[in-house]
């Protein structure tokens, strides 16, 4: 078996220090247990700097994401407060290796939620939601991953913007989603795309946390997963996401 340790030291210093890595798959394919191992070894060292585990992003939520990557269930990765970007706020192009950002819908939870819950109880446990911009970047070159790789690289996650939130009551099934990079449309979507309705991806996030140990917590961030595809960011540029009824939020690129 690989050396799960070493692995998890691996991608933590390519994500830190924004430098591609070859696939952990072109050497050794991980089980999906194992490469959550190497996630949850891989953050714990982010923890021991100091950063704080504010949230879960859901990834591969999307039937054409599942297809690229040939799997029919979704992945998930840890929010840590280093990866918070202010709504309006800008990145800087060269902490990341090939970032992309993508539009998403994002809980705030106020309520614990674990296990296998109904889309009821997890919207019970809902204090708000919005529209949000998740950054992603993968530590492999190529941008080039299978499951194991993706799930160990913390399911490609690098930030996120929150928007305005707005009441967990609000209709989130068939959202209209426009993403726009400097005025001109990028990406046009649903937010029925994730997984049909973004509670879906709620219930999935309780259930997975669950496997791990772990529960979602009030005043977590779960970031349901994309409505589209991912666009590539470059220096200069700014980001907007308008999510039908939730609003707008942005972000720009520097250096
Ligand atoms: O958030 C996502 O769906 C990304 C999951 C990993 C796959 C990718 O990097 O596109
Ligand atoms: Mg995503």
């Amino acid at each position: 078996m690989a050396d799960l340790e070493q692995l998890a030291e691996l991608l933590d210093e390519a994500a830190r220090t924004a430098q591609a890595v070859a696939q952990i798959s072109d050497t050794a394919a991980l089980t999906p247990v194992e490469a959550y191992k190497v996630q949850a070894l891989s953050l714990a060292r982010r923890y021991a700097r100091g950063e704080r585990r504010i949230g879960v992003k859901m990834g591969l939520t999307s039937r054409a994401k599942m297809a690229q990557v040939g799997v029919d269930d979704v992945t998930w990765g840890r929010l840590t407060d280093a990866m918070r970007v202010e709504d309006g706020g800008k990145i800087g192009r060269a902490a990341y290796v090939h970032p992309r950002v993508e539009p998403e819908i994002a809980f705030l939870m106020k309520a614990p939620l674990a296990g296998a819950v109904s889309a009821m109880e997890a919207l019970a446990a809902v204090e708000a939601v919005a529209p949000a911009l998740e950054i992603i970047d993968s530590r492999y070159r190529d941008f080039k991953f299978d499951l194991g790789d993706v799930i160990a690289d913390n399911s490609s996650s690098s930030g996120f913007v929150i928007g305005p939130p707005s009441a967990p009551g609000t209709d989130i099934a068939n959202l209209g989603i426009v993403l726009t990079v400097d005025g001109r449309v990028a990406e046009t979507g649903s937010s029925a795309a994730i997984l049909g309705h973004p509670l879906r991806a709620l219930v999935a996030a309780a259930r997975m946390v669950a496997q791990a140990g772990e529960e979602l917590r009030p005043g977590d961030i779960v970031l349901a997963g994309a409505a589209t595809a991912a666009v590539p960011v470059a220096p200069g540029q700014r980001i907007e996401l308008q999510v039908q009824t939730l609003g707008t939020v942005a972000l720009s690129v520097g250096d």
